[in-house]
């Protein structure tokens, strides 16, 4: 097996940061290949932590190389920002370590503030976004006016495009108010100063990665948000604007079907969601409040809090048939430790019927109710074992009947924050 993907399952935050920390040092690539810097991974070790966003979670590794993939929209400021703050930390990016692909796309500053104005707006139709300018520039990529890194090797051009989107925006919306700071000539000059910066990380990764591959070398994919905010399959449209699952993998990395021998799931003993959308298995009572406070479930990117609730094998099947998982990965089971009881959504009651399915249609899935199975807790802490044959016999039997009802074995079970607390199995 040469090639891996770190899959989202649930609808984001389930860990995927640390799984890949601790397989990069296996590999020759990490690459991103969706998403921008809405995403944050959290990666913790030696009692640091440390928050990525638009970077890989490869960094920490000096035998990896970071790709971010064509199918990212990178804010070219952010990015700059997250280099400097992982060199304070003694983290250094150089053309060495990080590549950004040539066709990857810019959010500008109207982006952003465009995704803000409309989040603020109108509240019927708030979707509970970062604020972060992903949807505009994918918009702006789709509607084939978006500007790459590439088109940066033209200042002039570049400049014009940039007034050409700008007086649009202002022209649609006038009353948007943070134009002020960002007027016309600033977004023009502090944009390509910034992807000026940039470019000496800048190649064409079509080539990298084909040649990476015909030389064998190991490839990690680092999926970013989850499976349930794709925008294809997802909770539409409380989504995030890309594909985030397995399918965007080859479009977004510009790999060949095929590439990917291995799909790692990742999820959470438990679910979470931020944003708005349904969440059938979602908890309004203490039980939701303790879980939050023990997996301290707050945004890493927004600090927003995050919603919390019970397992929903309905929306995990759904799930792996989209990705094809081969192993899961568990994360925050130790969470559930002081819990006397857990939940698992087994199946959706949908107007009097039973159903097994994942439903399109957002007002059908509004209308579901969880049915439940329940287990007994542990109550015993789990954040120092290392071998999942001394658990105990509780949560042993809450693996074996997830693994049992999703028919994928799970190969790694997260029992805390830090790379050392993680049990391997098979
Ligand atoms: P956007 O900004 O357009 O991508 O928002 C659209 C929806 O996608 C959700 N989304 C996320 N959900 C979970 N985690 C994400 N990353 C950060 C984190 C989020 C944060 O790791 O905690 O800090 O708030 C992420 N990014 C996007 C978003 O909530 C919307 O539902
Ligand atoms: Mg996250």
């Amino acid at each position: 097996m040469t090639n891996v993907a770190v899959v989202g399952a649930q609808w984001g935050d389930e860990g995927k940061g640390k799984v890949v920390d601790i397989l990069a040092a296996n590999f020759d690539f990490v690459v991103r290949y969706q998403g921008g810097h809405n995403a944050g991974h959290s990666v913790v070790f030696d009692g640091k932590r440390y928050a990525l966003h638009v970077l890989p979670s490869g960094v920490f590794h000096e035998g990896a190389q970071n790709v971010i993939g064509n199918g990212v929209v990178v804010d070219p400021f952010a990015l700059l920002k997250e280099i400097q703050g992982m060199r304070a930390k003694g983290i250094e990016l150089t053309p060495e370590n990080l590549v950004i692909s040539d066709r990857a796309h810019l959010i500008l500053p109207y982006h952003g503030i465009l995704d803000r104005h409309r989040e603020s707006a109108n509240s019927e139709r708030q979707i509970g976004t970062t604020g972060r300018g992903i949807g505009p520039a994918y918009e702006w990529k789709f509607g084939r006016r978006g500007l790459r890194f590439c088109d940066a090797q033209n200042p002039e051009m570049f400049k014009a495009r940039i007034a050409d989107e700008y007086r649009d925006i202002q022209k649609h919306f006038p009353e948007l108010g943070e134009f002020e700071k960002w007027d016309l000539a600033t977004t023009q000059q502090k944009s390509l100063e910034a992807v000026t910066e940039l470019m000496p990380f800048v190649t064409d990764s079509v080539y990298l990665l084909a040649d990476a591959r015909q030389n064998r070398k190991r490839i990690l994919f680092e999926g970013a948000q989850a499976t349930l905010l794709d925008i294809d399959f997802g909770t539409y449209p409380y989504v995030t604007s890309s594909n985030s699952c397995a399918l965007g993998i080859t479009a977004g990395a510009g790999v060949p079907p095929g590439t990917i021998d291995q799909t790692i799931g990742i999820f959470k003993a438990y679910t979470t969601r931020v944003g708005r959308g349904p969440f059938v298995s979602e908890l309004h009572d203490e039980t939701g409040e303790a879980i939050r406070e023990a997996g301290h479930e707050f945004g890493t990117t927004t600090g927003r809090p995050r919603r919390c609730g019970w397992l929903d094998l309905v929306s995990l099947r759904y799930v792996h048939l989209l990705n094809n998982f081969t192993t899961l990965a568990m994360m925050k089971l130790d969470v559930l430790d002081q819990l006397d009881e857990i939940k698992v959504c087994e199946a959706y009651q949908i107007d009097g019927k039973i159903t097994d399915r994942f439903p399109a249609s957002l007002e059908v899935l509004q209308r579901a109710t969880p049915v439940y199975r329940t287990f007994p807790g542990w109550k015993e802490p789990l954040s120092s074992y290392r071998n999942l044959d001394n658990i105990p016999a509780e949560a042993k039997a809450y693996l074996k009947y997830i693994e049992d009802k999703l028919e994928c074995p799970i190969g790694l079970v997260s029992v805390g924050p830090d790379r050392q607390q993680t049990i391997f199995h098979r």
